[in-house]
This record gives structure tokens, sequence and C-alpha cells, in this order.
């Protein structure tokens, strides 16, 4: 098995999708190998746009996802989809219901779609999710499509992770722009008012316009909106100041940097360090320095 895994680099930069989808689960389980893999194919990563798309339960994430994927396919693009399970591992429902929705692209050898179940530890994204769409970055995707719901910490990981994040909107899911959660707005290079059909859509859009970033609207059943989506996506890629490729590191950096160090504490020093500073045997700050010496 070690021999078949040294040459799943080779095979994953050859287009081979099976040894793709291989490193992925490598790379999920955190598996010995699995770092040798994402050294070797780092060199080949860096020429993908990642895209995070957010948004409410409900708001169209996967079904805007799916028409995204077609108008990207009719300019002969490669997509990668990185669909983050908003609820627990053993629900399935959601991720089921994608899988059916997703299945006119199984057969299409541009398009790779993989759904994570994972969680981080502290909510939010997994920090396996970084090395799963590098690995899709260095396998020669042209775009790296994200799909996670906008709740917990997920969206903001998701903007530290993703080049642009698109965030999903639609009408109904509230009276008015007080409802959409907070801390959303913000993250948005771009609005995406979907179910733009449904009542309620005008006066959503009126609501936005205070928002300083582009506003598409978009019926994801149909694909109506999505060649001006596609247009103002292709606006910010071309726009994209180099100090976000930097920011994304600095991030990316500290977090494997305290995942490595976190990963070395023994859970029952750590429980009986509890202890002793919960009953005042001992600071908290000596602690972490005799943690540190180690
Ligand atoms: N009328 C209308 N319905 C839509 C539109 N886009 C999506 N829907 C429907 O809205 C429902 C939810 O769509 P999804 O794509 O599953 O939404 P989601 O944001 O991925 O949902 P979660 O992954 O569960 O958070 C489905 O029944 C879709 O068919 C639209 O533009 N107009
Ligand atoms: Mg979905």
């Amino acid at each position: 098995m070690a021999g078949s895994q040294t040459l799943l680099p080779e095979r994953i930069l050859s287009g081979d999708i099976r040894a793709l989808a291989r490193a992925c689960s490598l790379v999920e389980n955190r598996s010995p190998g699995s770092a040798v893999i994402l050294k070797t194919v780092f060199p080949n990563s860096g020429r993908a746009f990642t895209l995070g798309i957010t948004g409410a339960p409900g708001a169209g994430k996967s079904t805007l996802t799916s028409a995204l994927i077609a108008q990207l396919r009719s300019r002969q693009q490669r997509v990668a989809v990185l669909a983050v399970d908003p609820s627990s591992p053993f629900s399935g429902g959601a991720i089921l219901g994608d899988r059916i929705r997703m299945a006119a692209h199984h057969e299409d050898a541009g398009v790779f779609i993989r759904s994570m179940a994972t969680r981080g530890a502290l909510g939010g994204l997994a920090p396996t999710t970084h090395d799963l769409a590098l690995l899709l970055d260095a396998a020669g995707f042209d775009w790296i499509l994200i799909e996670t719901v906008g709740v917990g910490q997920d969206e903001v990981d998701v903007a530290r992770l993703a080049q642009a994040t698109a965030v999903i909107l639609a009408p109904g899911m509230g009276d008015d722009v007080q409802a959409i959660k907070a801390g959303i707005l913000e993250i948005a290079d771009v609005f995406v008012l979907n179910k733009a059909d449904q009542p309620g859509a005008a006066r959503l859009e009126q609501d936005m316009h205070e928002w300083p970033r582009p506003l598409v609207k978009t019926v994801a059943t149909t694909g109506d909106g999505l060649p001006e989506l596609l247009g103002a996506l292709e606006t910010i890629r071309a726009n994209l100041p180099a100090r976000r490729t930097e920011s994304h590191w600095d991030y990316r950096l500290r977090q494997m940097f305290a995942e490595r160090v976190m990963a070395r504490l023994d859970p029952q020093q750590v429980a009986q360090a509890v202890r002793r500073v919960a009953g005042r045997e001992c600071d908290p700050y000596t602690i972490i320095e005799e943690w540190l010496k180690v």
C-alpha cells in the first residue's frame, strides 16, 4: 500500500480522478502519507479560483452550485466542489439530496464533487478542508466551489479559505435584511439574490442597496441570472488583490502551527492541569510555560 501511495501525487497531477479521490480520503483522515502527498503537490497549486458559497439553510446554495457548474462547463472550465455537511455526520439527508441533485454532473470528468462530513473541533470548517482545497487546486481544477451553510463559524472560515465569497440570500427567509445573520453580510464579495422569482425579492434587493458589494439576481432552478453571476465572479477573480493570498497564508500558517502544537498535548496531562488550575493549586501561566518547554 505504501508503494501505491508514493505514486499518488504523480497520478493526481496527471488527472487521475480515482487517485485524487483516494488522496482526498487520506487527507481527510489525516492518514500517514497524507503530508507527503500535500508537500509533493504543493508546487502545482495556486492556479485555481476558490469560491466560498455560503448562506442560510435552504437559500439555494446547492441548486446554485449545480447551475454554476453547468455554466462553467459550457466554458470548458474544470470544476471541483467541496460540500461541507451542514449537519451531523449521520443525518445524511442534506448530503443525500445534494448527491441526487449533483448526479447530472457525475458522468463528467471535468467535475469532481466531494462531500465532507467532518467538522472542526471548535465548530466551523475542519482544518482538513484547507488541505482538500489545496489538493483539488493542484489537481488542475480551474474553479473550486466550497458550499457551506451559514451557521456557526462556517461562513467566517470559508471566507478565510476562499479567494472570494458569494453570500446567497433569498426572500421569504425572514421579514427583511435585519433577519439575515449578523456577520454574514460583511464577508461577501458578491451577493446572490436567489429565488428572484419569489415574492419579496424586489424588497430584499432594495434593502440590500446600502451594501457596497455587487448583487446578482438569480433563479437557480432555471439558470436565470447565471451568466451575469459568472461575469461578476470573473471580474472579482481578475481584480484579486495580491494581499488576499498573503492574508490567507498568514492565517493558515498560524492555524497549522497551533494544530500541531495542540496535537502534542496529552489529554490526561491537560485534565490534570485543568483540575489543578480550577482548584487553585497552580496558576495557568505557569502551566503554559511548562507546556511550551516540552
Ligand atoms: N423558486 C425557487 N426555488 C429555488 C431556487 N433555488 C433553489 N430553490 C429551491 O429551494 C430549495 C432549497 O434549495 P437548496 O439548493 O437545497 O438550498 P441550500 O441552500 O443548498 O440548502 P442547505 O444545503 O440545506 O442549506 C429546493 O427545493 C430548491 O429547488 C430558485 O431560484 N427559485
Ligand atoms: Mg445545500
